[in-house]
């Protein structure tokens, strides 16, 4: 993620019409409504909606913008956030609830600032937030935090999720019960400081490697029974075009950036992400929930704004894409949390939607 003023974007990209790997029978998707929906809320910047249905309701974990004055700067540094609040609603379109701060900055000893795009889970009584935070080294970290309730308050665990470096946590939960958290973002996400392993504190854009070379790739951990921790080694969410060649550094309109999200239809994983500095939302399908993804397509093309960061839910037999833009404040790190409706054709292929 990085720093640039608000461009209203008009990019021009491929959609790509698969043959091999993971793949659908029909061809391009077309572009879907151009209706632009209402934020949800106004009374507070919101953005990067984790949203998910609890006990039949719909609850959406947003990163809490604020104005912080804060110069931009090339690491995002003016996406100064502080806290978390959850939303609520009982259906699409109904009124939405803000149920106030769920965790505070303060509150979690090892943070020290920017408390970015949150994910959160639930498992046997216990709900937990999963959040991305700079420690007092300023090195981005994954948190995970517990509440009895899906509105919090949540209380942070003492230390970062061990191992675990980046930003942008997805959590899901598979059909069998395994958990995986998906996370990463370059730029200013800093994945691409951690290329050998081992955090480079002077780690920089050149370290995303050549453009003919494979793109780094966001990362994937399955989760252990109590969720707190990794079970098991990170590995690469690897992308390969139809051919199954992996994506290539240069390949801007296709390759991962941040904002990856995980969701699961008619027996299908589908790893949906940022293309960042491209603004696209594009997905990638597998068989299996760590890949490898083949790259199917975009479902979004650019919002106003800089970012653009998602999540999908099925709700009430059909499926919605929360997302954020720019609409209330016109200025990049205050954003404004939307939804609206998901439209698949018939092979499961996900028609483009045109903010
Ligand atoms: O909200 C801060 C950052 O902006 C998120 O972590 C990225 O995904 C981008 O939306």
């Amino acid at each position: 993620m990085r720093s640039n003023l608000n461009p209203i974007l008009l990019i021009s990209f491929a959609l790509a019409v698969n043959s091999g790997g993971d793949s659908f029978c029909q061809s391009a998707p077309s572009t879907a409504s151009r209706v632009s929906p209402k934020p949800l809320v106004s009374h507070i910047y919101t953005a990067d909606p984790s949203a998910h249905v609890f006990n039949g309701k719909i609850y959406i974990y947003p990163s809490h913008d604020i104005e912080a004055n804060v110069p931009q700067d090339d690491d995002g540094g003016h996406f100064n956030m502080r806290d978390y609040h959850v939303l609520s609603m009982g259906r699409i379109g109904g009124k939405v609830t803000d149920h106030g701060v769920a965790l505070d900055l303060k509150d979690i000893p090892w943070a020290g600032r920017q408390l970015w795009a949150p994910d959160a889970a639930y498992k046997n009584g216990t709900y937990y937030l999963y959040f991305p935070v700079k420690d007092k080294q300023d090195v981005f970290r994954l948190g995970v935090a517990t509440s009895k309730s899906p509105t919090g308050p949540f209380k942070a665990q003492p230390e970062p999720i061990p191992g675990s470096f980046s930003i942008d946590p997805a959590v899901f939960t598979d059909t069998d019960g395994a958990s995986y958290v998906y996370f990463g973002g370059i730029w200013g996400g800093q994945l691409q400081r951690w290329h050998t392993g081992q955090y480079e504190p002077k780690g920089s854009k050149t370290d995303l490697g050549k453009d003919d070379q494979p793109a780094l790739s966001a990362k994937v951990a399955r989760l252990s029974n109590d969720m707190l921790r990794f079970d098991g080694p990170v590995k690469d969410v690897q992308i390969v075009d139809n051919a199954g060649k992996p994506l290539l550094g240069g390949d801007h309109n296709r390759r991962f950036f941040e904002g990856g999200w995980m969701h699961k239809y008619k027996g299908r994983y589908y790893f949906s992400y940022s293309t960042g500095d491209t603004h696209l939302l594009a997905y990638a399908t597998s068989k299996s929930p760590v890949g490898p993804f083949t790259y199917q397509g975009v479902l979004m093309n650019p919002v106003t704004g800089w970012t653009t960061h998602h999540s999908i839910i099925e709700f009430g037999g059909k499926w919605y894409i929360f997302y954020h833009d720019v609409e209330l404040s016109g200025k990049t790190h205050l954003r404004n949390v939307k939804v609206r409706e998901l439209i698949r054709k018939s092979d499961g292929s996900i028609v483009t939607i045109t903010p």
